[in-house]
């Protein structure tokens, strides 16, 4: 069945369901004012999924109202432990939905299925290599379960309590907050912004991203039923020209929460510049791994291979920059090429299946791009370097997973973030030398350093110039830590404390004690 707002769909893997295809304002389902439509494309094959709405400036507007309204008569004045079980309600409702949300995800964005499913009791400590990325759904859980532990626990400070004045501080929501996300993570990232927003009181206006709106609407259905009040949370999808434009510039939104690349950031830093918006910022990066001599080489091999190649090297923080000692190279470059060859490309719905397609033919045609300009710029290619041609007998947007060695600094592919299974891998003699080449980059997300050296590490995680550094793994998340980026990568923290304070404000209060002046 198909009416303009709802279809029911059958994923490639046989889960029949019924997709919501409108604008989610004020907890209905509502049509584009400006007609707007987007078609929804798979990966898999290129065959249109289904056709959603788009919103224009007048449907952004009317969410902000919704927003507004939710946020003066009920959210922000809500008992913050209401809020807190509402948050939870969502996370357990997501859990119950869970299979039906992976087969959209992995019908709409080519992330392997099985990959998505994964139980975050197996992230925790002693979690399995494999585990550290491929967690999406369960980390969609995990960060709201966390977030609603927060609701009650936001604090002031008493600053001053003497006979004549008191003074302390209270930690106030922000108002109506926009969010703009990526499709490289779709339903983790509404999760990352909803999250800690609803958490400390604010309410929201989110815009998926127009590649990839499915999981996100179907969640967004999820809201009425958690019993979330009308208003605060509202979906919307649209292009980022103009419903991300509308949201960044919009004069009643307080906070613009982003994720996505960096020019874009910048876009949307200056359009919040106008009403002097809050921004939190996550754009690109080009993150090193630096593999000194004494590193145990087949940790390096498992956490180089997952550092870049999980969900088709389109992760921010992908360790996408190799560095490794000289006297190891050769027998690193042996094991690591050997690993990443035995990896599965292919259908996303096939259990045992690695890395699954690009998520857009635009991404995909942006990888090979630049798996040209490494050839023409002279580096090695030592394996891919093409589109990967036989799955199931189709050629679609998979990519052979490419590797390129003797890549120099000043090279295109040294500096620039290509976002696709594509790793440059280059020797150096001395640390000095690894850390000032590591560290030569516009961006700082994350780095990553080998060693068994526990000084050595600790020195090394010191000096690289980025927001995150893990000590022997790579991308391992972790809800309770804050993740963020230094230079170009961004302004702000997501996760942990950090991630929940950044949608509130301090108020000081001063109040006098004394009768007289
Ligand atoms: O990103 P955009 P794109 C990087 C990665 C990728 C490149 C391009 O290198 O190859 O960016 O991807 C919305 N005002 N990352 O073009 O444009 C858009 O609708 C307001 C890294 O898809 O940043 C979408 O919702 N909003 C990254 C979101 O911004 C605008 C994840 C992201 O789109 C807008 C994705 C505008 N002017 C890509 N223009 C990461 N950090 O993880 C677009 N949007």
């Amino acid at each position: 069945m198909t009416t303009d707002l709802f279809a029911t769909l059958t994923t490639p893997n046989g889960v029949r369901y019924s997709q919501p295809l409108g604008l989610f304002i004020n907890n209905e389902w509502v049509e584009s004012r400006e007609n707007d439509r987007i078609v929804s494309v798979s990966p898999i094959d290129e065959s249109e999924i289904c056709t959603v709405h788009g919103a224009g400036a007048l449907d952004i507007d009317d969410a902000v109202k919704a927003a507004r309204q939710a946020f003066e008569q009920s959210w922000r004045d809500t008992d913050a432990s209401i809020r807190g079980d509402l948050i939870n309600k969502l996370a357990q409702l997501i859990e119950k939905h869970a299979d039906t949300l992976a087969a959209i995800e992995t019908w709409d964005n080519g992330t392997a299925y099985f990959s998505l499913r994964i139980s975050p009791l197996t992230c925790i400590p002693g979690k399995t290599i494999q585990a550290a990325r491929y967690e999406d759904i369960p980390e969609s859980i995990n960060v709201l379960k966390y977030y609603a532990g927060w609701a009650d626990k936001l604090t002031g400070q008493l600053i001053s309590n003497n006979p004549h004045k008191l003074a302390y501080t209270t930690r106030e929501p922000l108002g109506v907050c926009g969010a703009i996300i990526p499709w490289n993570f779709p339903l983790s990232m509404v999760a990352y912004k909803v999250g800690p927003a609803l958490a400390a009181g604010n309410t929201m206006v989110l815009k998926p991203a127009e590649q990839t709106p499915l999981s996100a609407l179907y969640f967004a259905q999820l809201v009425k039923e958690a019993g979330l009040p009308p208003g605060v949370l509202n979906i919307v999808n649209g292009y980022g020209r103009k419903a991300g434009v509308a949201i960044a510039e919009h004069p009643d939104i307080n906070k613009i929460s982003f994720t996505g690349s960096t020019p874009t950031g910048r876009e949307i830093m200056k359009l919040a510049s106008t009403t002097m918006k809050r921004v939190t910022l996550e754009t690109g990066g080009k993150s090193p791994m630096i593999i000194l001599k004494d590193a145990d080489i087949e940790q390096a091999v498992q956490w180089a291979h997952v550092g870049i190649m999980s969900n088709q090297g389109q992760v921010c923080s992908a360790t996408s920059r190799i560095f490794v000692h000289k006297d190891i190279y050769d027998d690193f470059i042996k094991r690591y090429i050997e690993k990443v060859e035995s990896a599965k490309v292919g259908d996303p719905f096939e259990s045992d299946t690695f890395q699954g397609p690009q998520v857009t033919r635009s991404q995909f045609e942006r990888v090979l791009s630049y798996i040209e300009c490494g050839k023409q710029e002279g580096a090695t290619l030592a394996t891919g370097g093409s589109a990967y041609k036989n799955v199931n007998g189709k050629q679609g947007l998979w990519i052979s997973p490419t590797v390129f060695t003797n890549v120099e600094e000043n090279m295109k592919i040294s500096q620039e973030e290509v976002f696709g299974p594509f790793v440059v891998i280059s020797k150096f003699s001395t640390e000095e030398e690894a850390i000032q080449r590591a560290n030569n980059s516009s961006f700082g997300l994350g780095g990553a350093v080998f060693t068994q050296d526990i000084t050595k590490a600790h020195v090394i995680a010191r000096r690289l110039e980025t927001g995150t550094v893990w000590i022997n793994s790579s991308n391992d998340a972790d809800v309770r830590v804050p993740f963020g980026g230094h230079k170009q990568s961004g302004i702000g923290h997501e996760l942990g404390e950090l991630g929940i304070l950044a949608y509130t404000t301090s108020k000081s209060v001063h109040v006098n004690l004394a009768s007289k002046l």
